[in-house]
């Protein structure tokens, strides 16, 4: 393929056509994941463009993932986003789904009465005994979320009696407490990692990442609350449209 060229008499901004001519290189495979992108003094030689300008480029490039920098060594292709699953699936299905080893490690386990706030939207009493699992999830062994369910006890009695490590909540739920879930409703909103999960993540407190929410439904009874974070720098959506008829 011609190597494309900056075009000065383009309405499009010199930095805007620098990111495309990246992005193909990027998809056309000429830079791979983790490889080096050349020197913001090799590309303003390469395309006569000033250092400002392929700055403003890179600068956008790592602002959306696609590229990262590592201080001292230069900027890498970063590896591609996952897509989120948009369906009612546990965090071990939808990872195997992609070819990556699930994980799943403990960092609370307790049992507690449900607040008014949890009790409402769980549809219990309020002061029923909640069980609360917080777990880092893992693909590959790299942390991808922290996941906290809340499921009532009467739904799961001993729930706690399992370890959970390397297994999934879902199945477990099924194969021991006969718990299908069937449906379920999920809102997910942009936030701003707080240090607790950062630790956890491996990312600087203050990250952007993604705030899930979900409740899931056996049979019309709730049987889990998660409050998730997922890392937006791995993670994005992605959802068929259809036009309304
Ligand atoms: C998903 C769920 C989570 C659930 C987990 C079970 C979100 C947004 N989604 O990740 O609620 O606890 O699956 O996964 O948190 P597991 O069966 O692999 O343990």
């Amino acid at each position: 393929a011609p190597l494309m060229e900056i075009d000065p008499r383009s309405p499009v901004p010199k930095y805007a056509q620098l990111r495309e001519i990246l992005l193909d290189w990027i998809e056309e495979s000429r830079l791979g994941v983790d490889d080096a992108v050349p020197s913001e003094r090799e590309l303003g030689l390469t395309y006569g463009l000033s250092r400002m300008t392929v700055r403003q480029t890179l600068d956008q490039l790592v602002d959306e993932g696609k590229l990262y920098r590592v201080p001292g060594k230069g900027t890498f292709v970063a590896r591609p986003k996952i897509e989120m699953s948009l369906r009612l699936a546990s965090f071990t299905e939808d990872m195997r789904a992609r070819g990556f080893e699930p994980g799943s490690q403990d960092l609370a386990r307790r049992v507690a009465p449900a607040s008014g706030h949890l009790a409402r939207v769980l549809g219990v009493a309020p002061g029923d005994p909640i069980h609360h699992l917080e777990r880092l999830r893992t693909a590959d062994g790299e942390p991808m979320a922290v996941e906290r369910s809340n499921i009532p006890l009467a739904l799961a009695p001993e729930l706690d009696r399992h370890s959970l490590a390397g297994r999934s909540l879902y199945r477990l739920l099924e194969q021991e407490y006969n718990l299908l879930l069937d449906s379920g409703e999920q809102t997910i909103e942009a936030g701003l990692c707080d240090a607790t999960d950062a630790k956890h993540l491996g990312l600087t407190a203050g990250s952007a990442v993604l705030l899930l929410q979900r409740r899931s439904y056996a049979n019309g009874t709730c049987v889990e609350l998660a409050i998730s974070t997922y890392r937006a720098d791995r993670y994005q959506l992605h959802s068929t449209l259809d036009a309304r008829r």
